[in-house]
């Protein structure tokens, strides 16, 4: 009898067979082009924008390294308004910045930034919002903008989840004046590490692929102190490949999703939030929140599943504004986050990836049906 594949873990990264991959290193050592905006690097960067549908993009070595540049080719500075509930990089790169994170509370559906709790955030020092598509559900994207007009305040979104998202009939990525992509192990589309900034129009790409490379323009000019963010050969060919292969993964974990929905449903105390409306997902997390209803807290169910082998993660517990560095600020404050709070305490998102055999899913939905 087949037994399930122990442990099962939240996700595992999206890897094509071996032998797919071996040509590009021969190309590599062929050419010993290994970094440096190479040859894999210049292809992908182009592909991947055909792909996403977007005009210009700039890869990254990193997710978190993109939301760094992104808020310096901005000139982004004093306060910026962000989210709590989502992976500590978010706020982290604005701290990088020598920017003040002020955390404004979530909507109950969609888990993002609420837009209408945004205005009494802003103060004379506001000068961005930084909103997270988090587990690639879309944020309102037009009613943020709607904000920013009025207020002249710059958006970049951390759609570090959103990696092929479409909303209302184009890239979801399109929105706001930049957005961030994360292609690390643990995301839709991995290149092991890897990252992207997504922004409109050619000379803003120019200035992002200085500030990554140091600054420099040429041999002889540095336009600003840059960083080291490339993006090497081996992670842009191993994005190449990643791109023959990711539409089809994307469907197994949609047939995933399908299966919790269908068999969660009858299930007390385990809501399942609706699928985005509007919107051709991208199923990069499969996010429950355990009720009153159920008979085992959260962290008893999270705690029951590690029993039996299965990680289970609390992505996004405990809140941003929880840990040290940020509990200090006045909007960190428990009274002015309760929804966040809430969803940080009942959520728990479940394992799914394009390699989860149902045998597995079966067991995972077994020990959540049978207490
Ligand atoms: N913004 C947002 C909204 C983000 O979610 C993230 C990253 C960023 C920005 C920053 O982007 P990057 O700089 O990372 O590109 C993981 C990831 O490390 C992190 O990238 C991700 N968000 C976050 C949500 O999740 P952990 O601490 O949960 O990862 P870890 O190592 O516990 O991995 C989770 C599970 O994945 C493991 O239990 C097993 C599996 N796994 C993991 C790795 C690394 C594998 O099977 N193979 C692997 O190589 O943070």
């Amino acid at each position: 009898m087949n037994q399930p594949e122990k442990p099962i873990f939240v996700t595992r990264p999206l890897l094509p067979p071996l032998e797919e991959f071996l040509p590009y290193l021969d190309q590599i050592w062929e050419g010993k082009w290994l970094t440096n905006g190479g040859p894999f690097h210049q292809e992908f960067e182009k592909k991947l924008a055909d792909y996403l549908g977007v005009e210009h993009l700039a890869l990254f070595t990193n997710g978190t390294l993109a939301l760094v540049i992104a808020l310096q080719v901005l000139r982004i500075t004093g306060e910026v308004i962000t989210t709590p509930f989502s992976f500590v990089a978010t706020a982290h790169s604005l701290i990088w910045n020598g920017i003040k994170p002020v955390f404004v509370d979530i909507h109950p559906e969609t888990f993002n930034l609420d837009p209408e709790k945004i205005e009494a955030a802003i103060t004379p020092h506001t000068t961005a919002i930084m909103p997270v598509h988090v587990y690639g559900r879309p944020c309102d994207v037009e009613k943020v903008q709607k904000i920013a007009d009025t207020y002249g305040l710059k958006v970049i979104y951390d759609a570090a989840h959103a990696f092929g998202v479409n909303y209302k009939g184009e890239s979801l990525l399109k929105h706001g004046d930049l957005s961030t992509l994360s292609f690390h192990a643990t995301k839709i589309f991995n290149t092991f590490e890897g990252g992207a900034i997504v922004c409109p129009d050619a000379k803003t790409k120019k200035r992002i692929d200085y500030l990554k490379n140091f600054g420099y323009v040429d041999e002889v000019t540095v336009i600003g102190p840059g960083i080291n963010a490339k993006m090497n050969e081996l992670q842009a060919a191993f994005g190449l490949l990643q791109l023959k292969h990711v539409d089809k993964a994307i469907d197994r974990r949609r047939k995933i999703d399908v299966r919790y929905r269908e068999q969660l449903s009858s299930v007390k105390g385990i809501s399942c939030p609706p699928l985005p409306t509007d919107t051709i997902y991208n199923y990069s997390h499969f996010p429950i929140m355990i009720e009153k209803e159920y008979p085992l807290s959260r962290d008893e169910l999270n705690e029951k599943l590690r029993q039996h082998g299965i990680f289970a993660r609390r992505y996004f517990y405990p809140l941003i504004s929880d840990f040290p560095m940020y509990r200090g600020l006045p909007s960190a404050m428990q009274t002015n986050l309760p929804i966040a709070r809430k969803a940080a305490s009942q959520v728990i998102c479940l394992p799914i990836y394009p390699a989860l055999q149902e045998l597995d899913q079966q067991e995972i939905i077994s020990h959540l049906a049978e207490v």
